[in-house]
């Protein structure tokens, strides 16, 4: 199977690894594969999709160009700490002399390049040139560390990484030249800072725009998406122009985002909720400004919403009780807000219930996954569907199934797992054919690991997970992940990873650890400092460990997750 849609108009061949005008020197070939490969979905639903005007042959090159064409004297990004205020005329003309200094480096269409970049301007014009040459943005997110960038990396033998010089006391530049030594495919690190250390200057990297030799088409992959996870790697997502098109149009529809909207992005720019639902990306597709928080702390935020007449913004559920419990006492002008959407993680009815009262503001509730399906609540559904589920699809094309153990349906009101296909949810992860017979369905259903009821109207409320994930406050942690890390700390003879209830952000990391017959027990700090050390995200990082001679099992002998969760919540009840 190629990266090529069966649906395109014209089937391409499968792409070159590059076919930039400068070629890159020979390289050791990524660790994974040496082509890029994922099922995309058969042509009777491609052809679907087309007819109905969802999938319109539209790259997100073509879409900033033809904004920049349209309304290019209007603001199109504001990043309050650098002071950038660039229209879309500036964007354009960023993006594509970035492009050309791309292709002048070798980097052309079908490679990969990692971007970790906090919440500043220059994310745009990266993306954006990356597009226009058809090479394929990987969102990192600031977050990731050694362990997960240097995986990225590898997996993808990406030709480049895109950082910031020092983002939240970390120096990225530091990382850049650990992963530059251990990935031969890595051969450009370009820094958004003016001090890039061993590398490259991001600013440098611009010249004089050239025509794109070989531009790409809608139906091909325009970036990789990371998924949430169950596995001990984090698989990719391979997200087409056409697909995400599809749904940001969609998404700003439904929000009702149009060119006087203001969006502020206060979540992590790469993840998918504020880059697509609707997001900085929806905003800029309707010609709308997109401003950048670089926290979404209410001491940051508020400010910003009141200068900037912010009308929509994104956050995960915390975040939100933490706006919420500001409000009370901050002084700003929030009256510009208009929408607020809230998702990544449930959020609680009685919180849903304060957010007009206390913002003064209509809320979204918001189900989405990277892997495509998003179900928004509806500015015009009832205040009660509005605080107790959390929406329906965007697509009439959206097929929803909620299923027994056995994938036969259940009636609306009883709890199913969530299978889903449709115009813009993928039909497997790029190069993981094991895994993709596991995660899909053989008639291409996306097993969401979600567990779900549906109302009669339509609406899903989300129950709980099959899958075994952590959903720390919307920051997704697999827990095979963090097992296989714990298994390399000397005396561990097993790991278990569990979520355990916390009030404010959900659910938290727990570790159960066996230890190795007269091993001395180390201290969790000493735990905790040895995955550091790995180079594993904070958020991964267990808030509790738990040590224990023997995990439960279940009837055939697995280890009963259910059980460690249960124990765990009990002695947080002891308290
Ligand atoms: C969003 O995307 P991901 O890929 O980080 O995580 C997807 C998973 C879902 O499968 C579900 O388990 C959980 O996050 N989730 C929710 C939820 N929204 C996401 N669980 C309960 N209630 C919700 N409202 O998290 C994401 C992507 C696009 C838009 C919004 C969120």
């Amino acid at each position: 199977m190629s990266v090529t849609a069966p649906g395109s108009p014209s089937p391409a061949p499968s792409p070159a690894p590059s076919s930039s005008p400068a070629p890159a020197p020979s390289s050791t070939p990524a660790e994974n594969a040496d082509v890029d490969t994922h099922p995309t979905w058969p042509e009777e639903l491609a052809r679907v999709y087309r007819e109905a005007g969802y999938w319109r042959g539209e790259t997100f090159g073509e879409v900033l160009r033809a904004r920049a064409d349209g309304c290019g004297e209007r603001v199109a990004v504001v990043d309050p700490v650098s002071g950038a205020r660039w229209t879309y005329a500036e964007l354009d003309a960023r993006a594509d002399s970035l492009a050309a200094g791309l292709l002048a480096r070798g980097i052309g269409k079908g490679d990969k390049v990692v971007v970790q970049l906090p919440n500043v301007a220059e994310f745009f014009e990266v993306i954006f040139a990356l597009f226009r040459i058809g090479a394929l943005p990987v969102f990192a997110l600031p977050a990731h560390r050694f362990a997960e960038i240097r995986y990225f990396c590898a997996f993808t033998g990406a030709a480049a990484y895109v950082i910031a010089g020092e983002h939240g006391g970390f120096d990225h530049r530091t990382l850049a030249d650990r992963v530059r030594a251990d990935v031969p495919t890595l051969r450009h690190v370009l820094v958004a800072d003016a001090d890039p250390g061993s590398h490259e200057r991001l600013a440098d990297a611009h010249a004089a725009p050239v025509p794109v030799p070989d531009p790409p088409q809608a139906h091909e992959p325009a970036f990789l998406q990371l998924s949430g996870g169950t596995t001990g790697v984090p698989k990719l997502i391979p997200r087409t122009h056409d697909d995400y098109l599809y749904s940001i149009r969609a998404s700003n529809e439904i929000c009702g985002v149009d060119e006087d909207s203001v969006y502020l992005c206060a979540l992590p720019a790469a993840h998918n909720f504020p880059l697509s639902s609707p997001g900085t990306l929806g905003a800029l597709y309707a010609g709308a400004r997109v401003v950048l928080a670089p926290q979404p702390a209410p001491e940051v935020a508020f400010p910003l919403i009141e200068r900037e007449r912010v009308t929509l913004t994104g956050l995960v559920p915390p975040l939100a009780l933490v706006w919420l419990d500001a409000a009370a006492h901050r002084t700003e002008d929030l009256g510009s807000l208009d929408v607020l959407l809230v998702g990544g993680a449930k959020f609680s009815e009685e919180a849903a219930q304060r957010v007009r009262p206390t913002l003064g503001c209509r809320l979204q509730q918001v189900f989405g996954m990277a892997e495509g399906l998003v179900n928004y609540t509806r500015l015009d559904d009832p205040e009660e569907t509005v605080v107790t589920t959390q929406g329906r699809p965007i697509s009439p094309h959206d097929e929803v199934r909620v299923v027994d153990a056995d994938d036969n349906d259940v009636p609306d009101g009883t709890d199913g797992a969530l299978l889903t296909r449709g115009p813009y949810t993928i039909r497997g992860y790029w190069n993981a054919p094991e895994h993709n017979a596991a995660a899909f369905t053989a008639d291409g259903f996306y097993r969401t690991g979600d567990i779900v009821r549906r109302t009669p109207t339509g609406h899903l409320v989300v129950q709980g997970r099959a899958k075994d994930q952590i959903n720390r406050g919307g920051e997704k942690v697999a827990a095979e992940e963090v097992e296989n890390h714990l298994l390399a700390l000397p005396g561990v003879h097993d790991a278990a990873v569990v979520s355990m209830p916390d009030a404010y952000l959900g659910e938290r990391v727990c570790a159960y650890v066996v230890l190795r017959a007269g091993v001395e027990p180390p201290r969790p700090v000493q735990v905790k400092k040895f995955l550091r050390e790995r180079g594993l995200a904070a958020y991964k990082i267990p808030d509790r460990i738990e040590l224990t001679d023997a995990f439960p099992v279940t009837g055939i002998g697995k280890v009963s997750k259910k059980e460690l969760r249960a124990a765990i919540t009990a002695r947080l009840h002891e308290k």
